[in-house]
């Protein structure tokens, strides 16, 4: 007979190859087995270990859907139950590995020349070169159509661009060898994509300060890039793709992978709740789980959490068929973040006071799956993408 699995109650599981199963295990163990021990020491002291890429990248795991070039290849689906493994230990584990496969690599992959890709993407695939992706500027987060970064004729050095701007809130800045930096060229007024290596730049052309006392995403490292007359070679530029089309489909890959992990988040949330709600007891020695309120919780966040995984699996699915148009992502990267801060949100409920402490990792997640639901397209904003696709009439201006 057909049991119900409170861990996968819609059973989703029946829907994965073999293969898939066997990348899921080897990424939920790895994560369970060597993450979750540091994450504590990490977040406490905002402290993130970028070894994590390497171990990821002997795995693996970063890149994984890129054909050749040392990468995995495998299907969306694959990549999305690796997210959901990185995540369900933290948010801002997956960021680190989404900015590395989705946003530099996968950018790399989908617009870069034969000569970045083969300069680039092996290397970062072993998680020894590491990449991040400037997009957000102090004055331009949900709007980057109106980014001042620009890339004018360099004054003095035949075949190079000069940039100068700013980059802010930026994963893995401070740390990265190589910045897919989006800026206008000053000859078209079109925003393209440049290759910025850190060791080939002039001393105090470029700066990467650390943005520091987060209380959200602290296991993960963020920061600006500054740039003042950086020269970068022509053959760094991204040759074909010019205006947002670029930058925002390196973000439909980063999305998806979003909505699988924010479900891996709200998982590790549910399994801790239920947890402590059968250990914890109150009222004539009943464990608090007994109460029909804290079941009425869990049956919200398991049901949410639930239909998540199954949309995300059907977008996965879609994708590697190209029939997954970027209105359904942001529809399952909205969903997927509300649902799971909403949940992890009532589910610290259930902890009372010991959800003050971080030893019950509960109000980590909450932290975190504001910030997911922030970056990457503000809720409202995929709102408001979803709106222009159902009425035809854009309301962001
Ligand atoms: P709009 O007129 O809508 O589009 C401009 C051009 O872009 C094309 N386009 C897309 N192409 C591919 N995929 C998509 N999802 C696309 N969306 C739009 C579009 O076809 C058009 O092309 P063309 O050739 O006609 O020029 O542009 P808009 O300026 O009106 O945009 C409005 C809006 C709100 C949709 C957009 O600006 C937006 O999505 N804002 C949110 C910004 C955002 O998501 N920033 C993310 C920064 S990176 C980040 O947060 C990383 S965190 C990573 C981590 O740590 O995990
Ligand atoms: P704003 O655009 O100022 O928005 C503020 C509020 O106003 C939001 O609620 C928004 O929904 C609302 N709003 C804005 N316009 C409208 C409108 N037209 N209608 C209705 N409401 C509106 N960026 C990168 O490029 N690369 C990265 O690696 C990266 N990593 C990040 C890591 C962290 C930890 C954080 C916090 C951010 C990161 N970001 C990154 C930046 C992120 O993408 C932006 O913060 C996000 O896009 C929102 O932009 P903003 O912060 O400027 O907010």
């Amino acid at each position: 007979p057909a049991v119900f699995d409170w861990k996968d109650p819609l059973g989703s599981s029946n829907l994965y190859t073999e293969e898939e199963l066997a990348i899921a295990e080897t990424a939920e163990s790895y994560c369970q087995e060597r993450m979750l021990p540091r994450v504590l020491e990490a977040y406490r002291n905002e402290d993130y270990d970028k070894k994590i890429l390497e171990e990821m990248g002997e795995l693996g795991l970063l890149g994984a859907t890129i054909q050749g070039y040392e990468c995995a290849g495998v299907s969306s689906v694959a990549s999305g139950l690796i997210t959901r493994a990185v995540e369900r230990v933290d948010s801002g584990y997956r960021s680190g590995m989404s900015v590395q496969s989705s946003l530099a690599m996968g950018g790399i992959d989908e617009f870069g020349t034969e000569e970045q890709k083969e300069m680039f993407l092996p290397g970062m695939a072993k998680g020894k070169i590491l990449g991040c992706f400037g997009l957000t500027e102090p004055n331009h987060g949900s709007d980057p159509g109106s980014l001042e970064s620009v890339a004018k004729e360099h004054p003095t050095k035949e075949g190079y661009y000069s940039l100068s701007g700013s980059k802010t809130w930026i994963t893995n800045s401070p740390i990265a060898d190589v910045f897919l930096v989006w800026a206008k060229l000053q000859s078209t007024g079109k925003i393209r994509g440049f290759l910025i290596e850190r060791s080939k730049c002039p001393p105090g052309t470029l700066e990467t300060p650390k943005l520091g006392h987060k209380n959200g995403l602290r296991a993960s490292i963020t920061g600006m890039i500054q740039m003042d007359e950086v020269p970068v070679a022509k053959a760094m530029m991204f040759p074909d793709v010019e205006g947002l089309r670029g930058p925002f489909s390196c973000l439909n890959g980063a999305r998806y992978g979003i909505a699988w992990g924010t479900i891996g988040a709200l998982e590790d949330c549910i399994a801790r709740a239920r947890q402590y709600a059968l250990e914890r007891k109150q009222f004539k020695n009943n464990p608090i789980a007994k109460y029909q309120l804290v079941q009425k919780k869990l049956a919200d966040a398991t049901t949410d959490a639930a239909y998540g995984i199954l949309a995300a699996y059907q977008v996965g699915r879609l994708k590697d068929e190209g029939k997954a148009a970027p209105e359904m992502i942001s529809m399952i990267k909205r969903q997927n973040c509300d649902r799971a801060l909403v949940n992890a949100r009532n589910l610290q409920e259930i902890f009372g006071g010991n959800a003050v402490s971080d030893e019950y990792h509960i109000g980590r997640h909450v932290s975190n799956l504001f910030v997911t639901q922030t970056y990457e397209g503000q809720s409202d904003i995929h709102a408001l993408i979803l709106g222009r696709a159902i009425t035809g009439i854009q309301a962001f201006v």
